[in-house]
């Protein structure tokens, strides 16, 4: 058996961490021979729920779960981390704007990214799932200056495996004969889900499906369903959220398949335009443990005018947070 692997969560007592937690300690994030270290963080008045949670988890008698630490302190919590899951985050309340809802995150992204720098290991990888995922991600890699912003990441999985699944569903065909789907831009409605590049079987996807159901009912239909779910299910996803976070975080540690590649939040470098200085939602590919954005795909001025509006977002949120960032 390796050394175990220090895992931190945020937000453990919550929906997405009960669903992750246990398919973590089967193995699945790095394989049934790699131990694991769980350090779980909450705010204290959650503390004694998340007890409840740590019950459950040694009643699993799981080989590869070394240790569990739970703590109210990030230090503690991100000392000597490896892998960083960060899903806790400030719900919008009744009557909150968006400028409020990005503030009050502000605080907890900052915080966090500080601890980060100061206690994490440096080849640290940390996914932000917490929502607004992506500005969460810009301030917590702003507040850690000695950890290289490369080190973050804010999920847009979810968004890429619902596309996949669409696609899927409308050409009849597996899920493993799609390839080359991308998220561009934020995890919000203004995010643009991409088939320019998609293939089915090696074939064009847009030529299966026709331009009127991409633009007139995928690209809607990806960027509202998290609504839809809440609608039906009454609650937000919480199982295909906590398998997307798996997923980003195993092809980031690992490696996307030869010709494909996966949709990755991550800080925009300028390519295709986009301002940098934004965490953006590029497709990626990924080997040995870091990822590239994907070069040189063709962009129609209808693609174009669809990664700006996102990026346009993205910019927008910066702006109402960008005083907390440290000079
Ligand atoms: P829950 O409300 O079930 O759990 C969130 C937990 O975070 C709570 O237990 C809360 O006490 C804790 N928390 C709040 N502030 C904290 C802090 N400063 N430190 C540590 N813990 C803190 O939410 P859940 O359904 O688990 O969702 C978690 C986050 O994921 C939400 O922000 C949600 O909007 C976001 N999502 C992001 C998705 C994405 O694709 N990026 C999809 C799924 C999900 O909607």
């Amino acid at each position: 058996m390796q050394q175990p692997l220090n895992v931190a969560i945020t937000g453990a007592a919550g929906q997405i961490s009960y669903a992750l937690l246990f398919r973590l300690i089967a193995g699945e994030l790095a394989g049934n021979q790699q131990s694991l270290s769980l350090r779980l963080l909450e705010v204290p008045e959650a503390l004694p729920m998340l007890e409840g949670v740590v019950m459950e988890l040694a009643d699993c008698a799981a080989p590869l779960l070394r240790d569990v630490v739970v703590t109210a302190d990030p230090e503690v919590a991100f000392r000597d981390a490896d892998l960083v899951f960060l899903l806790g985050a400030r719900p919008r309340g009744p009557g909150m704007e968006r400028r409020d809802l990005l503030q009050g995150n502000a605080e907890i992204f900052s915080r966090q990214g500080r601890a980060l720098n100061e206690v994490a290991r440096r080849s640290v990888k940390v996914l932000v799932v917490g929502n607004p995922a992506n500005t969460n991600a810009l301030i917590a890699l702003r507040n850690a200056p000695e950890l290289s912003p490369r080190n973050f990441s804010a999920m847009t999985r979810l968004d890429h495996n619902r596309a996949l699944s669409l696609l899927a569903a409308q050409c009849g065909c597996e899920v493993g004969e799609v390839k080359r789907i991308a998220i561009w831009g934020n995890h919000s409605t203004s995010q643009f889900p991409d088939l320019s590049h998609a293939t089915v079987s090696g074939r064009s996807a847009l030529a299966l499906v026709g331009d009127d159901w991409f633009r007139g009912s995928f690209i809607p239909t990806v960027q509202q369903r998290g609504a839809s779910v809440i609608q039906v299910r009454g609650k937000s996803s919480a199982a295909s959220a906590a398998n997307a976070a798996l997923g980003q975080m195993r092809s980031w540690i690992g490696a996307t398949p030869g010709g494909d590649w996966v949709s990755m939040a991550v800080l925009s470098d300028g390519s295709y335009g986009i301002a940098e200085g934004i965490v953006y939602s590029f497709p990626v590919t990924t080997a040995g443990g870091d990822f590239q954005i994907a070069r040189d795909l063709p962009i129609g001025d209808f693609a174009r005018e669809r990664m700006q509006a996102s990026a346009a977002e993205l910019l927008e949120e910066r702006a109402m947070v960008e005083h907390l960032f440290p000079v």
